[in-house]
């Protein structure tokens, strides 16, 4: 068995976590935020048997799109004259980790 762990966007993740469980794919979403933006996003734990594992992966492809964002970072420090200028960052469509299971039980 395979723990997918999949940082997903927040827009994404309701339709994501819908496709996954009509595929009968199990799933819990975790609400995260991003270290670098520090906006809301989600992270998904899917606990699926190796042979699923491609699918899984095809399944957020299809649904997580990747976009791009224009944010005005703060000045570094208050006493900071610099004017923050905008900058343009991609966040991806997903950023999928993927571990072996040592053990699975269902109590
Ligand atoms: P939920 O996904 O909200 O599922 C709650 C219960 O609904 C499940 O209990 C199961 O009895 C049923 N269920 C889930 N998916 C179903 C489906 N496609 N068709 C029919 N019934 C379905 P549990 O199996 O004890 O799971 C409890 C919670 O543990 C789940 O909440 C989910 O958050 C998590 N979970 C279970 N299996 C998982 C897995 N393989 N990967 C990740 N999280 C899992
Ligand atoms: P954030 O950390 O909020 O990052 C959002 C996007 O900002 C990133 O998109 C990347 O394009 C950009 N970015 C991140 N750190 C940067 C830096 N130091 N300098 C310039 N730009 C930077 P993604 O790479 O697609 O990541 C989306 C989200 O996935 C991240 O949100 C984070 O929550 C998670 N993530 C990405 N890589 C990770 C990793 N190696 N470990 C754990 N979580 C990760």
């Amino acid at each position: 068995m395979k723990l997918i762990m999949a940082v997903v966007q927040d827009i994404d993740s309701p339709k994501l976590v819908a496709e996954l469980t009509r595929n009968n794919i199990g799933v819990t979403k975790l609400s995260s935020t991003g270290g670098f933006l520090q906006r809301g996003n989600a992270t998904l734990l899917m606990g699926v048997e190796e042979e699923r594992l491609d699918e899984v992966i095809k399944i957020i492809e299809k649904i997580c799109r990747s976009r791009k964002h224009v944010i005005t970072p703060f000045p570094a420090s208050p006493g900071e004259t610099m004017a923050p200028y905008p900058i343009e960052v991609t966040v991806g469509g997903a950023t999928v980790f993927v571990l072996n299971v040592e053990r699975f039980e269902k109590i």
